[in-house]
């Protein structure tokens, strides 16, 4: 049984920095689950564009609001905490965080922990800091 406190992936290759977000990685391809599962902070006021071309990902929101759009449809859906969005079709899209958002990450197959630096599909637009 793996059992993981997030203080103790702190400050470790765990947790993973980008220009506007903070991924803690709970569980990675190593860990032999068959997905990994992160818990990710996105900074309030930022857009990021987001292609997952070879995973699924499944994102939980449980805190914070923004919104999702999907850029072949147009279609624009707001989250909040309590909202699961799922891309089942790797769709294209835009992440924008109206608040600080808190996120629980699923991705299939699993990330290895390495995907940020050179992430296929995630190309950070903007990041500026917005007011609460
Ligand atoms: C919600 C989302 O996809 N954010 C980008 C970071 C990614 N979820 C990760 O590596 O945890």
């Amino acid at each position: 049984m793996i059992v993981r406190k997030l203080e103790e992936l702190l400050g470790t290759d765990r947790e993973v920095d980008a220009a506007n977000w903070t991924s803690r990685r709970f569980l990675l391809k190593n860990d032999g689950m068959g997905f990994s599962m992160h818990d990710t902070v996105i900074k309030a006021g930022t857009e990021t564009f987001i292609w997952y071309a070879h995973h699924l990902e499944a994102v939980y929101c449980v805190e914070g609001r923004g919104e999702v759009e999907a850029v072949d449809s147009g279609e624009v859906y707001p989250i909040e905490a309590g909202t699961i969005y799922a891309l089942d079709g790797h769709e294209k899209h835009y992440l924008r965080a109206h608040t600080q958002m808190r996120m629980v990450c699923v991705f299939n197959p699993p990330l290895t922990g390495t995907e940020v630096h050179d992430e296929k599909g995630v190309y950070p637009l903007v990041a500026e800091a917005a007011a609460d």
